[in-house]
């Protein structure tokens, strides 16, 4: 029987806590100052995420900030504060070379790092025209820009992150697949023996560019990679803004682990803003345990992720 549909696996919620997407506008709930993300991460970890995903931006600005500088002054406190195991993104902003996106992985060596499988449009640009009243000058143009914007991950940059990370560090990662094709990219470097198992998928919804959010992705998505990697993966779906609680319970009903936090969405209900991380962390736990499931602690999700442990990264 396929590890991936057996039900009574214990659920890893992975929360996202700040990202590179939303800006200071949409939300003053948006973890911005590193004294913000720490306190959003330790509560996220305290409310059941077992996987704290971290960006880092500018105190003053909101800016994305993918400087090693930038991740410094948190990663050691939510380390102290939590058990849970931290992801740092090498996906940044999307207006990043790679070779930046890859620095503070590089330098702390976490035990997950995220790892983008494809090149792809990533539109933000529709956001820009439904809001007003900027808080700051950067937040209109960056998102406006993104009509012409390719996000860059070739063969060549994920075989060279791998390297680095991986099998330089020991870092594991978070597979994030926007779309079906990005599971035949992955699939090329499982076949070639360069990433092993057991990895981690993430399966992303709603992002434009990216595979649409329609239910049926998702057990399109599911089937592919089931087909691709038989019992070597571990399976789990984010979904952007209003998406995200129904398709992570969908993820969640056909076996695999979710991703909350606001940096997929703003919201914590229809209209409503989330008012931390932890509040989505939450508001998934009561479904999941509702549903019948158990939630993953952070010992867990080492067994199950094969990770490396708290005490062999470099912060
Ligand atoms: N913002 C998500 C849609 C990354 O950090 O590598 C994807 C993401 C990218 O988390
Ligand atoms: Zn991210």
């Amino acid at each position: 029987m396929n590890k991936n549909i057996n039900h009574n696996d214990k659920v890893i919620i992975t929360c996202a806590i700040t990202g590179a997407i939303h800006t200071p506008t949409m939300s003053p709930y948006l973890p911005i100052t590193p004294d913000e993300i720490t306190k959003d991460a330790i509560a996220a970890a305290e409310a059941g995420a077992a996987i704290l995903h971290l960006h880092a931006r500018n105190p003053e600005t909101g800016q994305p900030d993918q400087s090693p500088e930038g991740f410094a002054p948190f990663l050691p406190r939510i380390k102290q504060g939590t058990n849970s195991v931290i992801n740092i993104t090498t996906g940044g902003s999307p207006y990043m070379t790679v070779e930046e996106r890859v620095e503070p992985a590089a330098k702390f060596k976490p035990e997950v790092a995220s790892l983008n499988m494809g090149s792809m449009n990533f539109a933000l640009f529709p956001a820009a025209s439904k809001l007003k009243n900027w808080k700051n000058d950067w937040e209109k143009p960056f998102l406006e820009a993104s009509e012409d914007f390719i996000f860059r991950n070739t063969f060549g940059d994920v075989r060279k992150i791998v390297k680095m990370l991986g099998d330089d560090h020991g870092t594991k990662f978070e597979h994030e697949c926007y779309d079906i094709g990005h599971l035949y990219n992955l699939s090329y470097f499982v076949d070639a023996g360069i990433i092993k198992p057991p990895f981690l998928v993430q399966s992303i919804f709603g992002v434009l560019g990216g595979i649409g959010p329609e239910m049926d992705n998702v057990m399109f998505m599911k089937q592919t990679a089931d087909r691709l990697f038989g019992d070597d993966y571990i399976w789990s779906v984010l979904a952007a803004g209003r998406f995200q609680m129904p398709f992570v319970t969908q993820a969640a009903m056909m076996g695999g682990h979710v991703r909350v936090g606001l940096e997929d969405s703003i919201y914590l209900e229809k209209g409503v803003l989330a008012k931390s991380n932890a509040d989505q962390v939450k508001k998934i736990r009561k479904i999941l345990e509702e549903l019948g499931m158990e939630i993953a602690t952070p010992k867990d999700t080492r067994q199950i992720l094969g990770l490396k442990g708290q005490n062999l990264v470099n912060f």
